[in-house]
């Protein structure tokens, strides 16, 4: 997207990674070890909504034995923006200046995870992007390709968005970005979140900058995507357009007429 002017921004010095888990047993010990080896002095706070496969003791184990791995319990599966948002708060209030968001699967490879935060001293919000030059997807069937595609070009056109990859969950948030951008209003709990927050970005003027990234499909469990979760964001996103739409209209008919002037 263009530029805008540079802000100064304050050196990011401690960083938190969110990994939110439901069923992810055999996942997380996996990415969690990639996460330390690729940057060893960002800790990890895993999100654990009392996944029935014992991930959250899988998470206890890890965090016993670590003290940069960390765990919040959740009471039960309430959707990955609500999880996501329960983990800015708890980052917020101790004081990190960068929190990533990184699924648990290994879709979001930790070893780009560096330069991302290297892209984040000049950024508010980096976006790691499937749909710019250079970002790949690895072994997803052509249908899933496509919904993800279309669903990315439908957000840009109906939002007027210039982000490529607005439903991208592999993120760096500056700690101010989050707090500029106002938690307390969010409501999507589901998958839609991640637009949400882009759009809240991108709207209060911040600067967004995507990366190239490699997604890999996940090779172990199952996947929590449905057609509810579609639906659900075709459904936000269209509202949010008309609205915005309809914002635009109520300003250009409220303006005094220039030919009153005349
Ligand atoms: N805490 C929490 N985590 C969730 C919830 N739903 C999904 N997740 C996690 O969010 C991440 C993304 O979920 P996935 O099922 O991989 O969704 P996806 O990447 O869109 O779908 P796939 O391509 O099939 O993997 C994973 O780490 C999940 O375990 C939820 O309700 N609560
Ligand atoms: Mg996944």
């Amino acid at each position: 997207m263009p530029d805008q002017p540079h802000t100064q921004r304050p050196p990011i010095e401690r960083v938190a990674v969110l990994i939110p888990t439901y069923n992810e047993r055999d996942n997380l010990p996996l990415i969690v070890e990639r996460v330390r080896e690729s940057v060893p002095a960002a800790d990890v706070v895993v999100l654990d909504d009392n996944s029935p496969d014992g991930t959250g003791e899988v998470a206890d184990d890890m965090a016993a034995a670590d003290p940069q791995v960390m765990v919040i319990h959740r009471q039960g599966k309430e959707g990955l923006g609500a999880a996501y948002l329960a983990g800015f708060r708890w980052a917020l209030e101790r004081g990190y200046d960068a929190i990533v968001e990184m699924d648990a699967d290994g879709s979001h490879r930790p070893e780009h995870l560096s330069h991302m935060l290297d892209v984040a001293a000049d950024a508010d919000l980096v976006i790691g992007s499937r749909y710019v030059r250079g970002g790949k997807i690895v072994n997803w069937p052509a249908d899933r390709k496509a919904i993800s595609m279309a669903g990315n070009m439908y957000i840009k056109l109906v939002l007027g968005m210039p982000v490529n990859d607005a439903t991208a969950g592999y993120r760096v948030y500056r700690a101010e970005t989050l707090r500029t951008i106002g938690l307390d209003e969010v409501e999507s709990a589901g998958y839609v979140f991640q637009t949400d927050l882009t759009v809240r970005t991108v709207r209060a003027g911040l600067r967004v900058v995507e990366v190239p990234i490699t997604f890999v499909e996940r090779e172990i469990g199952d996947s929590k995507m449905d057609g509810d979760v579609v639906r659900e964001s075709m459904t936000r996103i269209t509202r949010w357009g008309l609205a915005h739409r309809c914002q635009q209209l109520r300003r250009l008919v409220d303006r005094e007429p220039t030919w009153h002037r005349l």
